[in-house]
């Protein structure tokens, strides 16, 4: 065979597998599994907003619809942690991040609200009506109420009231964690947020859904970690960082020390290794292993946890402390799991 033939030959062939590679790229080893609705969502309190959401997945609705109206229950629970009632920043007032991703790429976000109860919807209709992804501050404040949000008066729960006096005597700003209990005493600037019931006081709820026709949303919401310095923001309303959602391939959500997740753009991370074919426990392993690797010894003080759903309908999550909880709500089972850990 002529040179010249060699290298038509082997360019037409190699043309043709990247062209192959590319369409698995594009999700081809991922079959859809229609039908079979799916949602899970971080922490205990993901239970009872999965079981928001499956109000609208179990009736053949749209993941976008659940994914918002799910998490809308854990920011309503005035004993909860993500909502108005939640650990306040340093100076005591209580600042909200949320976001939300469709299966289209569609994305809205809101960051440092103040006195809004629902800032996940607020992150939607930022989503649907205005030609940005992200508001934050008092110009978010002003859409919300520009768009009919009632602006609620402030007022710390009874638990986050006394966390925010307990934590002003000392006024330390600086990770607690204690590895050597199944439940760490926080994971970011906060001190050790229990409520009066002894339970750990979580800041943040991500969820990510499939609906019946397969495709996929996800959501995220919190007052961020508590006592922050004012103005701070986490990984929450970062899309590619607290939540990311591709359709053709999977979605992603985060919670723990927000600056960390960051670091690594960590949902778009999982979501793009779930790509190159991890499964999800895999790629939230994978991901937390980077966060090791650049924080060394460090990444003992620390929680980040990673929580992924593919298009095929399977899950996975892996945290770097032990206790991590998540919740799974599907056609086959409702279950609170616990996550695998990089620290036993
Ligand atoms: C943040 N990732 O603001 C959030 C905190 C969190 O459970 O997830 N807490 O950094």
């Amino acid at each position: 065979m002529s040179n010249r033939r060699k290298f038509l030959r082997s360019s037409i062939f190699s043309s043709f597998g990247l062209l192959m590679s590319r369409k698995l790229q594009a999700g081809a080893p991922y079959v859809t599994m229609t039908g079979s609705p799916i949602v899970i969502s971080t922490w205990d309190a993901g239970v009872a907003a999965n079981a928001g959401a499956w109000k609208i997945l179990g009736n053949n609705g749209r993941a976008l619809d659940a994914v918002e109206a799910g998490v809308r229950v854990t920011e309503d629970s005035i004993n909860c942690c993500v909502g108005l009632g939640a650990n306040p920043d340093r100076d005591g007032f209580v600042t909200l991040d949320a976001c939300i991703m469709d299966e289209k790429g569609n994305c809205g976000s809101v960051g440092f609200l103040e006195r809004i109860k629902h800032p996940i919807s607020v992150a939607r209709r930022v989503m649907e009506k205005t030609p940005h992804v992200m508001l934050v501050g008092s110009g978010a404040q002003q859409f919300a109420v520009a768009e009919g949000f009632p602006l609620e008066e402030q007022k710390l729960s009874d638990d986050a009231k006394k966390a925010y006096e307990q934590w002003l005597k000392k006024s330390e700003y600086k990770p607690v964690i204690n590895i050597e209990n199944t439940k760490p005493k926080g994971h970011g600037p906060s001190a050790p947020a229990y409520l009066s019931n002894g339970e750990l006081n979580h800041d943040t709820i991500g969820m990510v859904a499939m609906d019946a026709a397969g495709d996929l949303s996800g959501s995220c919401t919190t007052s961020g970690m508590g006592f922050k310095m004012r103005g701070r923001l986490g990984d929450s309303p970062i899309i590619g960082a607290g939540l990311f959602v591709d359709n053709e391939v999977g979605a992603c959500t985060a919670t723990g020390q927000g600056e960390d997740v960051i670091r690594i753009c960590g949902s778009h991370t999982v979501v793009e290794l779930m790509r190159q074919g991890m499964t999800p426990e895999q790629a939230c392993k994978a991901a937390v292993e980077r966060i090791i690797r650049i924080k060394g010894e460090k990444a003992k003080e620390i929680q980040v946890a990673f929580l992924a759903l593919n298009k095929k309908g399977e899950t996975g999550a892996f945290a770097i402390q032990k206790g991590f909880s998540y919740a799974l709500k599907s056609n086959r089972e409702e279950k609170l799991y616990t996550a695998k850990s990089w620290y036993l």
